[in-house]
Parts: C-alpha cells; structure tokens; sequence
C-alpha cells in the first residue's frame, strides 16, 4: 500500500499546475494539529478513529506531553488528482519563527480561528505573515462544538457569534489592505519618477497629480472582493476538527437545491447573509433581522447540526438517532452506536455527514494557487534584498525573474524544508548556495559552492528518499549541515540573489549561560550548539568575552525546547543552564524633583550625583555636566555632556534600526567613493526618519541638533546618539550620502582635510564602546545623547629625537599631578568655569612639553587608540555625572480568563510588578481580556503560575514590546532619619533599581558595593539573650 501511495505521490508531483502547497496557521491551541490529522487519516496514513487524538504531526515527545506544536512538520497528501505539501506550524508566540519559514515555502495557508476565542494576538500575527509573504490563506472556523456543547449558544446566537468572528478577521485583512494599498502607490510614484527622469513620460499619463496626496489615493479602484473571507466566496470553512465534521456553503446549497428545487446559485448566494425562506411563496427574501425571521444558514444548516448533537449528545435518544441515520444515509458500526462515550457515535455519524477532510481539501485545491501562480510581484519581492531596487540588480538576474526560474530552497533543520521552482533536481547536482541572512548589501553576498547528497519526501515522522524532485513541491535535502546556517538560497544559477532575509515576529530575547555537567565534555557542547544555531531560525548562539557560552531563545517555552534539543539531539550530553540572564539597559534622565519618599530634592541632589565623578589631573567636570579629559600624552582634550534624549526619539531609534543601518553603510559606501543604489522608498523612509527627528528634537538645547548627528550606537545603530557640537569642527553630517545617493552633485559641505579630522573615525569609535556597555553594570546605553562640545587637538610640528620624550614626558606629567590639587580647588570655587578655562593652559604645556613625540605613536600607544579611550572615559564619566536609571525589557501579555478568576490574575501581576492596561470583555462571551505590560525579569513561570492559579482557565501569551526607564534610583542611600526608618539601612527593600543592578554586576564579576555582616547587632543581642 505504502509503495502504491509512494508511487501516485511521485507521479502528482509532476504535475505542478495540480500541486498546492500550503502551511496551517492559528493561535495557539485552535486546533490546527488536530485539523492535519483529519487531512492525513483521509489519506489512511492514520486511522480515521484516532485522527484527532493521535496528533500525528506532533511527532516530539515534549510535544505530545505539552499538548503543544513547537516545531513545523511537513506531509504530502493526494485528494482526487491533486498533491498537497502540508506543513503544521507551532501557535505558540515563541516559535513564530517557525512560521516565518513556513509560510516562505508555501503559495497558501490555511488561517483557523477558534469559535469561541475568536481573532486572538497569533491570529493577526499569522495573518500579517501571511500578508507579507503574498501568500493566498482560507479560513476555517474550529471548534464550533464548543459553542454546542460548552457555551449552549442556540443556533440563532451562534450564527450571530459566527458572524462576528468573520467580521473581526476581515477587519485585520482590511487593515492590511489599506496599508498595502497605500505603499503600492508609493512605488507606483517611484516607477513614475524614475522614468521622468529617464525622460520617457507619455503626457497623458502623467496628469501632475504627484503633488495631491489623497489618502483614498488608489482605495477604491483597486479590487478587494478576492481578499475578503466570506463563505460565498468558497473562502471559508466551518468546523469541528475534533468531532470529524466541516463544510462549506457549497455542500449545503448542493444538498438543498435538490431537495427544495431551487437553483444551486441562488442557494450559494443566500445561505450566508440576511435571507430567509418564505415558506408559502417557496422564495427566498432579503430582511431576517428586520423581519424577525430564520436566516437560512440558521435553518437549513446551523438547525441541522444543532438538533443531531441534541439527539446523540444531550438527550441520547436512540429512536430519533436511527431516523436521522437513515435520512442522512449515514451507516454506523454497531460498536460505536453502542459505545458509552456519545461522542464516538457523533463524530462515527459525521464524519460521514461532513467529513471535514473532504471540505477542507476540496477548498484548498479550489482557491489556492499553485506554485504556477506565483505572482511577479512576489518574485520581485523575494529578490530585491535589502534597500537595493529590483531595477538596480543585473540584467541577467532580472531576467530570472520571468522564463525559467532557478531552484529556490528554504532550509531548516537536518532535513531541511526547501522548495523548488522550476528545474529537475538530481543528487549530486552541485548548487551554489548563499546564505540570505547575511545582510547582502555589498555587491558580492557570500556564495558557496554544495553539493546536495540526497532528496527526500517528508511525510511526518517518516522520509522517503527520493531520487528526483519536479519543480514546484516542498522536500528535504540531506547533506548540508556543513554549509548552511539557519536558512539558505540554493541555486544553480550565480545570477540569482539571496532571498530576501524571514520576517521574524519573535526577538530572542531570554539568555542562559550554558555548561555541560561534566566539564571534559565541553568539546561536544560547543558542537551541539554549534547544530543548534544552524537549525533553529531563532536560537542565537554566542560565546561571551568571560568564555560563557549563552544561548538566547525568545521566551521560556522556546528555551525549553532548546534545552531538550541540545540533551537528546545535538550534544546529547547532560548540561546544565543558569538562570535566565536578564538584559538591561542602561539611561540618564533629566534631574527628578523629588526622592524616594517624596521629598522636594532641591539644590543637593545636584550636588550628590557630581560627586559620584572622581576627578583627577586629565579630568573635569563643571557643574552643569561637561566632562573634559585629556589624553595621557596631552594631545587631544576631548568635552563630553550627557542629555537625555526625549523618549519619543529614542523610540523612533529603536524602531528604525535597520533603516539607520542602511544609512551607515550608505556612508560607509560613500567614504570608499562608491553609492548602494538605494531604492527611492529606502531614500524617502530615511528622508521621514530625519523629518521626524527634527520634529522631535526641538528647543534651544537641540537646535539644529539633526544636521550635527556625528554617529548613532552602539554597533553604529543603536538608540543613542553622538551630537558634533565642537565650535569650528566641520564635519558632513550622518545625512550627507543621501545626497549622494539621491544622484545629486556633491554640495559644499565638502569634508575637511584637516589633520583632526583624521582622528574622526576614533571618536565615533569611542562613543561606540562607551554606549555598548555601561557604568552601571556594563549593560548597552539606551536614550543617551553625548555631545562633544570640545575637542582640541595639539600636534607637535615637528619631530626630533625620540630618546627624550619620556624624561620630558614624565616631566610634564609630575607637573600637572601637582598642579591639580589647585584645580579642583578653583572647581570647587563658584565659577563652574574657571575650572574648564583654567585646565587650558596646563594642557598646552603638556602637548609642548611632549613636542617631540611621534605624531601618531608615543610611549602611551597608538595616538587614536587614546583618542578612542578618552572619548569613551570621557562619555561614561559625563554619564555619570547625571542622574542614573536602568531601563528593564518589557513583556506585553494577553490574558483570557473569566469572571470568577479575575482577582487572581491581577494578583500574579501585581506580585510581579505587572501593570494592567486594559480590560474588556469579549463579545459574546463570558470571558475578559486583560493587556498588561511586565517585567521580563520577573516573568519566569508566569504563564505556569497564572495557569495553576486559575486552574488552566487562563494562558498568557508573553510578547517583548519594549524598554522601559525604571524610576527608582541605583544609587539613592538614605540620608535623613525619616528615610532610615521608612527604608532601614540598607534601603534595599524599595530598590528594586539595585537589586537589578547588583544582580547583573554579581553575574559579571564586578564589584558590588554591599555590606556582608547582615544584622550584626541583632545577631549580638541574640548570643547575649542565651
Ligand atoms: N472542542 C473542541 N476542541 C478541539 C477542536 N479541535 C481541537 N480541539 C482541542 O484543542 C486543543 C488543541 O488542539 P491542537 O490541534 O493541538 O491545537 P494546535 O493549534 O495545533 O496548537 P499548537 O500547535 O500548540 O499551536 C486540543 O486539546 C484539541 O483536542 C474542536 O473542534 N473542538
Ligand atoms: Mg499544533
């Protein structure tokens, strides 16, 4: 039988205009494992009886033992002629990733949605995926059972509960819509620019409308009907996976045009919607609602479903069963009409009804595309990587893009998922790979050669190996572990570019530090995570500077998985992981007007945080904030201060990452003299990006403060900001290669050639290191902007013998050692300046003293490695002079959970300094939906604790959403005795801003400022008491 499936499967995959590939995607727990086992036991691969609680697709014991998807697994099904590529995708938040992949491989999806929960947050997530990779979905509603059964919704009620549903999901397809919309007519305005500028507009097409921005621009003539989920329109599916039964409209319009003759048409077009049936005129009328009466769904469908569970499920009444039977045509086995369990019997009874398979599938080669169908637009999309337009890429690529399409292959894991376009594939067929994570900007994107060892149909937990594979279906290829990391292109031609890098939805975002239990065996655990890396898309790997070797995962659930994987697959070792290390951030904030316990600070908290910076001979600080330092060999005085930067700005940062990336290496492009081809949007987004800042960044403080932007970091994109306020230093703005890359001539702001500005490069580099890890415990600086408000530079003029410069050198350095303790005395002194003014002079001296050092080596190093180190010095003691804070990482949450167990959600969140935003009830049910924000730090067994807590009846979801400034202060001590009673000594009962930070500095070696005799005393008066 298995060589008879085997061999219709090979010959279907021939047919590429008959395949259908296609992915299942839902929140979690809406029945989408359960809805494959229906598809595969109509194939007899698992026996119809247990389809629904086998949950083949879950082949993983952690799986089948939590009850939840955590890896996608593929299988190939035959319905009539057609072949169907089936992959069931995790609904867990934590492995959306997996999603990502799937829906890159497939032309459809299946999108199912609860009937009782509803469109819940995975459920516009998938939708949204789905969306960005153009791939065509259908929807089914599950679990409508459950509205039977648990919520006793009469089927007048259900029908008004269904329609909503409906309403809700094609709200987010409607959103969707407007935004793409919106952007296809901004590359349509590109397009229209382009070829002005190519000189080769027809008038008639060009009416001057570019200046009119019409938000409607666009809406209304393009179509929409196709999108929309509605069971006319044969896009919907209505079902039980569990109980075996679905359908769509059709069947019943079949089924009931014989019966009451009336046309099959007029049927399909009036079952769904407001119609009803005049019984005496035997026609069908628009008005139910009005009229009060049945709609027809109600009638001559919901009635029907309803009445058979209340026969067989709720009243067990075996004469009215036999007569339903019979005029159903439906024939039971004695053994399940005589089973004590009702349910055996009514899903015995419809699954020949309505087998849901048959619904499901006959929708999915009906309304799905084949791989034939791909879209252009699609195409272009998956090749444009990057900001590079698809205009830009060479000819012999574009033409790739009609005719003949190379091989293109998503892989994962170590029968990775690929999918092929057009082409036979052999084994042994040597393939050029490059992998599409890589950034691909630089013209040359990294390329390998491979050869593929073997070819595979996947079919759940089996593979069969294949020895060829048409175009146009899902497979497994064997033997490249060697050379792909996480996802790859895979082609025979050169010519083709990397696709285009996943949508992730999920950032990874809890690290554990990772040992093996036995430390000989260390070799074995850098190899298994070694395979980890590579086969999951969004596990990160990496080796810590104190040789820690982390793994970072997006949530608990996802970590857990990983940690499995690695004991049983990749090490198969015993390890052992720390706790989760939480990341911080950290920030400055503008000075707070009152304490701890709400005391009016005043005058003195100014003086307390100066006086956290220590200063010394080469470093000053004046009381406004600007710290000076000077490098040890004397030559350059750099003056940093620190501001805050608002936090819209430093939002707008954080989201505009990957733009603000591209805008580096247009810089970078352009200081080796070449340009990136950016395309027009790419172009325009940045122009928007910095419209924004200056709309942000206004006052006396930022004047101008967008044009002088020196450098983002750290890792030269990250949310903080390096300002150029030297007086007289000219330096092209961040901004300058657009103008370049825009075609526009070089303007005047050409850069100066003077010898400072040679040095510029260290300065940014400074402030790179100095904002990759902060004061407060080395964590990345967030939402700080340093802005070099000196920067003086004494160059020797000429050299003479080296074998003097140190005894000079340290000649000039015993001088300043002694002059400083003045210094600070005059800083101390009310004139903030004088200290700054005063430091020149001695600062002149030492460079001349210093005359004959080498220009760019000296006893001290490297000249820019010191102008590195000052700049840094100087950034992190400017960021101390002002008041501190950490910043934690924020989940967002969902919560479903009825009335009765409320109170005990919000106790959980309250327990772990969660905070509810918002609760509502959701529409026709009993239940609420609580949005709160928490703690990542404090979020470990939540979703565990909240489930014991409410016994199961509620789950959360948790979601990274953002960064958040912690208000209380690090390094606040009490001082009054008002506040050593309120806090006691150590006030470390309130301070949770310190518990944090001791925490991350304990982890990290650092010094942890801390008393180690507890309670000493009380322990005294104890031993006296004896
Ligand atoms: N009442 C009812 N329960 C169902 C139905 N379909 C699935 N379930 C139940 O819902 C639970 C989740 O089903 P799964 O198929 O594992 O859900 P899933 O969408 O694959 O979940 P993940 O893969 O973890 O996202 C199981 O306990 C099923 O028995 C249905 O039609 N009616
Ligand atoms: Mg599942």
């Amino acid at each position: 039988v298995l060589l008879n499936f085997l061999d219709k499967i090979k010959a279907l995959q021939k047919n590429p205009a008959n395949v259908r590939n296609l992915c299942i995607l839902a929140h979690v727990d809406h029945g989408k494992t359960t809805l494959a086992d229906s598809l595969v036991a109509s194939n007899g691969i698992i026996s119809s009886r247990l389809a629904g609680k086998l949950r083949y697709l879950d082949s993983r014991e952690d799986e089948q033992i939590r009850g939840i998807t955590m890896k996608s697994s593929a299988i190939s099904l035959h319905y009539k002629d057609y072949l169907i590529n089936l992959i069931d995708s995790p609904g867990h938040v934590d492995f959306s990733s997996e999603v990502s992949t799937a829906v890159r491989l497939c032309d459809g999806a299946i999108v199912i949605v609860d009937a009782v929960e509803g469109v819940c947050p995975q459920t516009q997530a998938v939708l949204r995926q789905a969306w960005l990779e153009n791939i065509r979905p259908v929807l089914v509603i599950n679990k409508i059972d459950r509205l039977i059964m648990e919520l006793k919704l009469t089927s007048q009620e259900a029908y008004t509960h269904l329609q909503k549903i409906l309403e809700q999901v094609n709200a987010v397809t409607g959103s969707l819509f407007t935004s793409k919309v919106l952007e296809d007519r901004a590359v349509k305005e590109e397009r229209a620019e382009e070829d002005k500028e190519e000189g080769d507009i027809k008038p008639a097409e060009c009416p001057g409308s570019e200046q009119v921005y019409d938000w409607s621009a666009g809406l209304e003539d393009s179509d929409d009907s196709q999108l929309y989920f509605s069971p006319d329109q044969g896009n919907v599916v209505f079902a039980s996976a569990i109980d075996g039964w679905g359908f769509s409209i059709q069947q019943f319009a079949q089924i009931h045009s014989q019966r009451m003759g009336i046309r099959a048409e007029v049927l399909l077009k009036t079952l769904w919607g407001d119609f009803y049936l005049n019984a005496k005129a035997k026609k069908i009328m628009k008005g139910a609602h009005a009229k009060g009466k049945k709609p027809l769904f109600v009638q001559l469908v919901l009635d029907n479903i309803w009445s058979l569970y209340d026969a067989v499920v709720t009243r067990r009444d075996k004469e009215k069963i036999e007569k339903m039977m019979m005029s159903l045509g439906v024939k039971v086995m004695t053994r399940d009409s005589r089973h004590s369990d009702p349910k055996v019997l009514l899903s015995a009874i419809c699954s020949q009804w309505l087998p849901v398979s048959q619904a499901v599938l006959f929708m999915v080669c009906d309304k799905l595309p084949s791989p034939l169908d791909m879209t252009s637009e699609r195409i272009e999309r998956l090749m444009s990587v990057g900001a590079r337009r698809f205009h830009s890429l060479p000819l012999q690529t574009q033409e790739l893009k009609t005719g003949s399409w190379p091989d293109r292959d998503t892989l994962r894991d170590w029968q990775p998922f690929s999918r092929r376009k057009v082409g036979r594939e052999m084994p042994n067929q040597e393939v050029q790979h490059r992998t599409s994570v890589s950034a691909c900007l630089p013209p040359v994107p990294h390329l390998a050669c491979c050869t593929m060892d073997s070819l595979y149909l996947l079919m759940g937990r089996e593979l069969e190996e294949l020895e060829e594979v048409p175009s146009g279906n899902v497979l497994g290829i064997g033997g490249l572990e060697e050379c792909v990391l996480k996802s790859a292109t895979l082609s025979t031609s050169p010519a083709l570019p990397p696709f285009i890098p996943l949508n992730f939805e999920a950032t990874p975002i809890v690290r554990v530090a990772i040992e093996p239990k036995h430390p000989s065996e260390m070799p074995k655990l850098v190899r298994g995570m070694r395979l980890l890396n590579q086969a999951d898309p969004c596990a990160e790997v990496l080796i810590q500077e104190t040789g820690e070797h982390v793994l970072v995962t997006a949530g608990e659930v996802h970590l857990q998985r990983c940690l499995d994987d690695l004991r049983e697959r990749f090490a198969k070792i015993e390890i052992s992981a720390s706790k989760p290390i939480i990341p911080f951030r950290e920030t400055v904030i503008r000075p707070p007007k009152v304490d701890m316990v709400n005391e009016d600070l005043g005058k003195q908290q100014k003086v307390a945080v100066i006086h956290q910076v220590k200063e010394s001979d080469t470093l000053h600080l004046d009381p406004s904030g600007l710290v000076t330092l000077t490098t040890p060999n004397r030559q350059a005085t750099v003056g940093v201060r620190a501001i805050p930067l608002p936090e819209e700005v430093t939002l707008l940062l954080e989201g505009s990452a990957d733009l603000i990336r591209t805008l580096e290496q247009a810089g970078q492009a352009q200081r080796e003299g070449r340009t990136l081809d950016m395309s027009t949007w790419t172009l325009d987004a940045l122009m928007v990006l910095k419209s924004r800042l200056e709309v942000l960044l206004q006052g006396r403080k930022w004047r101008n403060a967008v044009d002088r932007i020196w450098a983002f970091g750290p890792r030269r994109y990250g949310p903080n900001i390096l300002l150029n306020s030297v007086e007289g230093y000219q330096r092209p703005s961040v901004w300058h290669c657009l103008e370049r890359e825009k075609g526009e001539k070089e303007g005047g702001a050409k850069a100066e050639a003077s010898a400072i500005r040679d040095f510029d490069n260290s300065v940014v580099s400074g402030f790179q290191l100095a904002t990759l890890s902060g004061p407060m415990c080395e964590e990345p600086l967030m939402g700080v902007c340093f802005s070099v408000e000196r920067w003086d530079m004494n160059f020797p003029t000429q050299r003479t013998h080296l074998d003097s410069v140190t005894e000079k050198d340290s000649n000039s350095l015993d001088a300043s050692v002694s002059e400083s303790p003045g210094e600070a005395v005059g800083q101390q002194g009310a004139s903030g300046k004088a200290g700054g003014a005063g430091e020149t002079p001695s600062q002149a001296e030492g460079a001349m003293a210093g005359a004959s050092h080498g220009r760019l080596v000296d006893c001290y190093g490297p000249f820019s490695g010191q102008l590195i180190a000052a700049v840094k010095e100087a950034c992190r003691h400017a960021f101390q002079a002002k008041p501190q804070r950490l910043m934690a990482a924020m989940y967002t949450c969902e919560i479903m959970a009825t009335a009765e167990v409320l109170g005990r959600v919000y106790g959980v969140l309250g327990k772990r300094e969660g905070r509810v935003l918002q609760e509502e009830m959701k529409e026709g049910t009993e239940m609420f939906i609580i949005k709160a924000v928490l703690p990542v730090a404090e979020s470990f067994g939540f979703a565990d604790e909240i489930r014991k807590r409410t016994s199961g009846l509620a789950s959360p979801q948790l979601v990274f959403s953002h960064w958040e400034v912690i208000s209380s202060d690090p390094s606040w001590v009490p001082t009054t005795e008002e506040e050593y009673l309120h806090f006691g000594e150590k006030a470390d009962s309130a301070n949770q801003a310190l518990k944090y930070m001791n925490g991350v500095r304990r982890r990290k070696g650092l010094y942890v400022e801390e008393k180690i005799v507890e309670h000493g005393e009380k322990q005294r008066t104890l031993s006296k008491n004896k």
